[in-house]
């Protein structure tokens, strides 16, 4: 019934199949009985895009005519997993299209399966503008993602002799069925070049910046497709591309090689995305990323989208730019020169529209970090900017120093330049400066940084910081993922949850109904199957599908706490073989890791390294069969995580407290059914208060707790000593048990977890341990796990990313919805 919505053209069987026979025809040039399965692919994708088409077209025109209140999403990261499925389910032509091409002969999974995701992100910052921007269509908000169009996604994982090597990802190499490229609408970004002072017609002392070369930002359209609604918004990727000027000079000069070089310069701007997560290093390529769509996407939304002729002084009545994180801050300066250097608009009005046009999302507490830029490459690259920058922080510090009367020490510490180790742009600062509202991305998250990284800011700005939790897409990550549960919710409760995911607390009463329970841990053991079956094909690993599913998805980094994880697995192998616990006591458990590192990040993969000797070792050892295994797939990415998910039982969220910012891969678990285990952590904190106590697997040091142990002075050390379990563990890995003897194998992991230990794995062992004890316990009653999983589910609608988005447009962003009729 949902394709009724879909008016612009009768989907019947007999129409899609006869549109699916034509683009394969047509416009692919393949005929049906030779087409490869790529063909077959391409071809689908193309008919189930025409039909979202003419509802993309009418969105748009319903806005411009409205002149309504925008938001422009700025983000160098989407990270959008697999389009097809989530196409089909917007449009409701899942079942058309399946029984269409089953008429052909084709099966619609099996051609769904050759979709390469496009892996434009890092994690999390970059999933959750992916669904933000699901939500932002579903809600009929007037919406723009703009961000990057990476040529290379980010790099595919494989493990050689079980240690990490990146293998690129050419995402485009087929091409992408889903983009709509406008060479026609390129905008030109400049870099480099110097200032100069120059009087104006009107006798006015002005600014102006002579760009030093210049590429064109080539956009390509995709199609955001809402659920339940006929809006579709749009995501605007920017394609770096020499300018033919460019070039051109250096060609006739006769320089050939040179004029091919210059190109390579320019078009490397969109080549490949850096594959650190939280660890910027200040490379040059990276800042030219950042402006160069931050430049494109202000320079089409003033010239493309605002009427001709707008008065630009009130740019905020018409948009507002969300920044997310400090990847896109330059766009503060960048809106400044617009204002004064293009338009002529004094700088105090310009200054005071600028701070009412942008917010800040910060994504982090770890100060290593928060992104900072040497005063020295800035100034190279966008001097104009750097001047800019400039004069926002001497306004900024006399507003301190008036403040503060003499708190010499405050204006020196909240200063946008710092000056050790080298003197540098603190882009959080700009970014506080710079905008209406700062937000946290969970409760806990938001208190830290109004407390502490950025307590100066807090202090003098209260009113400006607010909170708003993450969330996630439950049109992706339970409708689409876990078909199973959604018809299980919708039989029980009707369909509503997918739209408005609160009503998943009809769900509570069905937790006392056995009958329900055990339709419940049918799906949940259909899923683990599947998973099976899906981890046997795409990595040859064997797993039993009648197992606990212990999962621990999410990048690789220390104050995750992966290693905490592997030291539980470590510490039952080393209780089995002291004889201290018989294996046959063990419940039968498939501990399942996925995890990227930066490949610059020697620890992380260090980390990999010894997680795969481990697993290389227990799922040989005969002691263990049937009882515990580990599972390390590699290359953890979208595709893998809407099919492990919903098979898990446990979901292991066990970063040190006060490090994570929020977490959403937590959100994902509970909804689907799985269990916590985890600290006060990032939104583990607002999961533990909505589904209680008795349902959560609570442990560790809180985040003042952790504050204490570390000004007492940590010593790892005396953890190791005093603890006969803990020693026992990092002794045998230490033993060489799991590197063939080599006992210097794992040294560069161990002396630092015994000498410095920065994220207090050794003070949390004992506890995280108890509670996995407790998971045992509680597993063993399945009606009662079950009815606990159920709860999950039942109260944690609250993490849908349409409330998060409901958030932000109450608290910051103030537009409203405009649904096209
Ligand atoms: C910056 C500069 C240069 C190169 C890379 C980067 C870079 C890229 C990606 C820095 C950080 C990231 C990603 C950060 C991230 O994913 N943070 C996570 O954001 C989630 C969504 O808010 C939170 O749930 C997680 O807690 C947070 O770690």
């Amino acid at each position: 019934e949902n394709t009724q919505r879909f008016s612009s053209s009768p989907a019947t069987v007999e129409s899609f199949t006869s549109e699916f026979v034509r683009q394969l025809r047509y416009e692919q040039g393949v005929d049906l009985g030779f087409a490869s399965s790529d063909d077959l692919y391409q071809a689908l994708a193309r008919t189930v895009r025409r039909y979202m088409i003419d509802n993309w077209l009418d969105t748009l025109s319903t806005q411009t005519a409205k002149g309504a209140k925008a938001v422009a999403y700025l983000s160098a990261e989407y990270l959008m997993g697999p389009q097809l499925p989530n196409a089909l389910l917007a449009t409701g032509l899942a079942e058309v299209a399946r029984d269409s091409l089953a008429a052909l002969g084709l099966d619609l999974d099996e051609i769904g399966a050759t979709e390469v995701e496009p892996g434009l992100g890092n994690g999390g910052l970059g999933r959750l503008a992916a669904c933000f921007i699901d939500s932002l269509a579903t809600m009929d908000i007037p919406a723009v993602g703009y961000g990057i169009r990476y040529e290379y996604g980010i790099f595919r994982q494989t493990f050689v002799d079980g240690r990490q090597a990146e293998q690129p990802d050419p995402w485009l190499s087929k091409g992408s069925p889903w983009e709509f490229a406008h060479p026609d609408m390129a905008v030109e970004v400049g870099f480099h070049g110097h200032t100069e002072r120059y009087t104006d017609a009107a006798g006015v002392e002005r600014t102006r910046w002579v760009r030093g070369d210049c590429v064109l930002a080539v956009p390509y359209n995709y199609m955001v497709p809402g659920y339940g609604t006929k809006n579709v918004n749009t995501l605007r990727l920017w394609s770096a591309k020499a300018t033919n000027a460019f070039d051109l000079q250096i060609f006739n000069a006769g320089d050939y090689e040179a004029a091919v070089r210059a190109q390579t310069v320019a078009e490397n701007i969109s080549k490949v995305i850096y594959p650190e997560d939280s660890t910027p290093q200040g490379k040059e390529l990276r800042l030219k990323q950042q402006y160069f769509f931050v430049a494109a996407s202000l320079a089409d939304f003033i010239n493309q989208t605002l009427p001709q002729g707008f008065d630009l002084t009130k740019i905020h009545e018409r948009v507002t730019f969300q920044l997310n994180d400090t990847h896109p801050v330059i766009a503060i300066p960048e809106l400044m020169r617009i204002l004064v250097d293009e338009r002529g608009i004094d700088w105090a009005t310009a200054w005071d529209v600028t701070r009412k046009t942008f917010n800040y999302t910060c994504h982090t507490l770890l100060p290593e970090a928060l992104e900072v830029w040497s005063v020295e490459l800035l100034g190279r690259l966008l001097p104009r900017h750097l001047e800019i920058i400039f004069q926002i922080n001497e306004e900024f510090l006399a507003e301190v120093r008036k403040a503060y009367p003499g708190d010499e020490l405050r204006a020196r510490r909240m200063s946008i330049i710092q000056e050790q180790p080298e003197r540098a742009v603190r882009m959080a600062f700009l970014a506080s400066i710079g905008s209406s509202k700062i937000n946290g991305v969970a409760e806990l998250h938001s208190q830290l940084l109004r407390d502490k990284v950025l307590n100066d800011f807090s202090e003098l700005w209260p009113s400006k910081f607010t909170n708003v939790t993450n969330g996630v897409t439950p049109r992706r990550f339970l409708a689409l993922s876990n078909p199973g549960l959604a018809n299980l919710i919708t039989e029980a409760i009707g369909e509503g949850w997918v739209k408005d995911l609160e009503r998943l607390r009809e769900l509570e009463p069905f937790a006392e109904d056995a009958s329900f329970r055990s339709e419940f841990r049918a799906v949940k053991a259909a899923n683990k199957e599947r998973f099976v079956e899906l981890i046997a094909q795409r990595d040859g690993i064997e797993l039993p599908a009648d197992a606990m599913y212990d999962v621990m998805v999410k990048r690789l980094h220390e104050y995750k706490r992966q290693m905490l994880k592997l030291l539980h697995v470590v510490t039952l192998y080393d209780r089995v073989l002291r004889g201290e616990l018989r294996a046959s006591d063990i419940t039968p458990r498939v501990v399942t890791f996925g995890a990227k590192a930066a490949p610059g990040y020697k620890m992380a993969k260090e980390i990999i390294a010894l997680i795969n000797a481990v697993a290389k070792v227990v799922n040989h050892a005969p002691e263990l069969q049937g009882r515990l295994q580990i599972a390390f797939p590699a290359n953890y990415n979208v595709t893998l995580a809407e099919k492990l998910i919903p098979a898990a039982d446990l979901s292991e969220q066990i970063s040190l407290a006060g490090k994570e910012a929020s977490g959403t891969g937590n959100m994902k678990f509970a909804l689907n059914g799985a269990l916590t285990i985890g600290t006060l952590d990032g939104a583990n904190v607002e999961i533990y208060d909505l589904v209680g106590d008795e349902h959560f697997f609570l442990f560790g040091l809180t985040e003042p707790q952790v504050a204490d142990v570390v000004d007492a002075g940590y010593k790892p050390g005396a953890y190791y000593e005093g603890n006969r379990s803990l020693k026992g563990a990092i002794d045998l890995i230490a033993s060489g048990a799991f590197s063939n003897g080599d006992r210097n194998a794992f040294e560069f992991v161990l002396s630092d977890l015994l000498g410095k230990d920065r994220f207090l794995v050794l003070a949390d062992y004992q506890a995280y341990v108890d509670a996995q004890d407790k998971v045992e316990v509680a597993y063993a009653d399945q009606e009662a796990w079950s009815r606990s999983a159920i709860l999950n589910v039942a109260r944690t609608g609250f993490f849908s990313s349409d409330r998060s988005i409901q958030d932000y447009l109450d608290r910051i962003w103030h537009a409203k919805p405009q649904p096209v009729r």
